[in-house]
């Protein structure tokens, strides 16, 4: 399996970035980067570091790390001419991006490098301490853009203006806060290219979600990608719990890197004070009835109820004992990955006993493979090492037919979507290293 996934991330390599896949998504995602650069780390850390620089020469000047970058030409739409970036002062030059970002899941991954570097030492582990020292501000940066410009009122949840910037476009987790997204006559026309890679169009989001997905875009551009005039004017604001975690534990890991390595000590204090407020923020968001954390429509006030996978995002940041094991034994208990039904006991994307549960349809119940590694890695990390080791071990055993799908089917385990999707094989390589 590994010599495949190996093969995957190679055909899927432009030199100095990996497309997130072949055909459907042939540019550079930001979280994808993340989960790649992990992944390519077992076999080259040099190589590895250089994913993470080239996301970050598409950095904007606010230092938001856009959530594609666009280096090559392609029918992907919605592709530049439809992002308009031009309008934005803070975007980078040089380089085509969108103008919304994704998950914070980047200093994870350098954490990961960082830790792999220093088990093979040498040249490997000097590029990666060097790299760690180098970046260091430009992931604070990232990490206080996300703080400040989506976290204004200092409540500890992280503000999303777009489905996309969750990295999870259709979750149920949307539907309350989209269905008051009404597109405008005066959305330009579009054409869907991503159906003309997926066979089954049930397998992706519906015509409907996408007409206001790219409303949102054209909001986005009208308020020229400004944060506070979109705030004004926007239809979708909302608090992204999964974000939020992954932003407080990112914000640790990049202080005890920063501390570690001598890095300035008011960047490793402000990491500290953002890990904190987000991380209450979780803590602040979880259901007293379920027992899962909860995203918050900032439109409106009100907590999101969907037992979507997200809802366990007190495994990612920690911060409560009793809380974290709560949330473990649901998550592999019969609502979760020991439900049933499932062909193999990985997360699901919703569960399969919610109502919401769809099993082919994208971010509505299928299992990610990324997901499933995000949690058995938090899972290790808070000390849960036979409950990573389940999900580790299922992971592993969807993957044996080496499609290294995007996402699958959770009752049949029958590969969906993209094929040879590069951030799957890299999770491989991690899970095998
Ligand atoms: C929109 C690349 C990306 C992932 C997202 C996933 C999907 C894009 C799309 O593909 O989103 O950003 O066109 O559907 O939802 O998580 O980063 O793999």
């Amino acid at each position: 399996m590994a010599g495949r996934a190996g093969y995957v991330l190679k055909a899927n390599d432009r030199d100095t970035f990996t497309v997130a896949s072949p055909r459907l998504y042939p540019h550079m995602w930001s979280w994808d980067a993340g989960f790649v650069a992990l992944g390519i780390a077992t076999v080259s850390v040099p190589r590895a570091l250089d994913e993470l620089r080239t996301l970050l020469g598409g950095q904007w000047a606010n230092g938001m790390i856009p959530h594609i970058l666009f280096h090559t030409e392609s029918d992907y739409f919605p592709g530049p001419e439809r992002w308009r970036t031009q309008v934005a002062a803070a975007r980078p030059a040089g380089v085509l991006t969108s103008g919304i970002c994704q998950p914070p899941i980047h200093v994870i991954a350098l954490s990961r490098i960082l830790h792999d570097a220093r088990r093979k030492g040498g040249d490997d582990q000097e590029q990666a301490e060097a790299f760690v020292v180098e970046t260091f501000d430009r992931w604070l940066a990232w990490h206080r853009y996300l703080a400040t410009a989506r976290d204004p009122h200092q409540h500890g949840l992280v503000e999303i203006h777009h489905g996309w910037e969750s990295g999870m476009d259709d979750s149920p987790r949307w539907d309350a806060p989209y269905a008051n997204v009404h597109p405008g006559p005066d959305l330009p026309p579009f054409v869907r290219r991503d159906l003309a890679h997926v066979s089954d169009p049930s397998q992706r989001p519906s015509d409907t979600e996408y007409a206001r997905y790219l409303w949102l875009l054209e909001q986005k551009v009208r308020a020229r990608y400004d944060d506070v005039t979109y705030r004004a004017s926007g239809d979708f604001v909302v608090g992204d719990v999964l974000v939020s975690a992954l932003l407080a534990a990112a914000s640790d890991l990049l202080a005890d890197m920063g501390k570690e390595l001598g890095c300035p000590v008011d960047g490793v204090n402000e990491l500290r004070g953002i890990a904190r407020r987000f991380r209450s923020g979780v803590l602040r968001s979880l259901s007293p009835e379920t027992g899962l954390c909860r995203d918050l429509d900032l439109r409106t006030g009100e907590w999101l109820e969907v037992e979507s996978a997200a809802g366990f995002a007190l495994l990612i940041c920690g911060g409560d004992e009793a809380a974290i094991r709560r949330q473990r034994d649901l998550l592999l208990g019969p609502r979760w990955c020991g439900h049933s039904r499932l062909r193999w006991p990985t997360v699901p994307s919703v569960s399969p006993a919610s109502p919401d549960f769809r099993q082919r349809t994208y971010w509505r119940g299928p299992q990610w493979p990324v997901l499933n590694w995000l949690y058995a890695w938090a899972l290790n990390r808070s000390g849960e090492q036979e409950a990573a080791n389940s999900l580790r071990a299922a992971g592993l055993a969807q993957l044996v037919d080496c499609d290294f799908a995007e996402y699958y089917e959770p009752i049949t385990g029958e590969s969906l979507g993209s094929k040879d999707q590069s951030w799957t094989a890299a999770i491989a390589l991690d899970f095998l290293a």
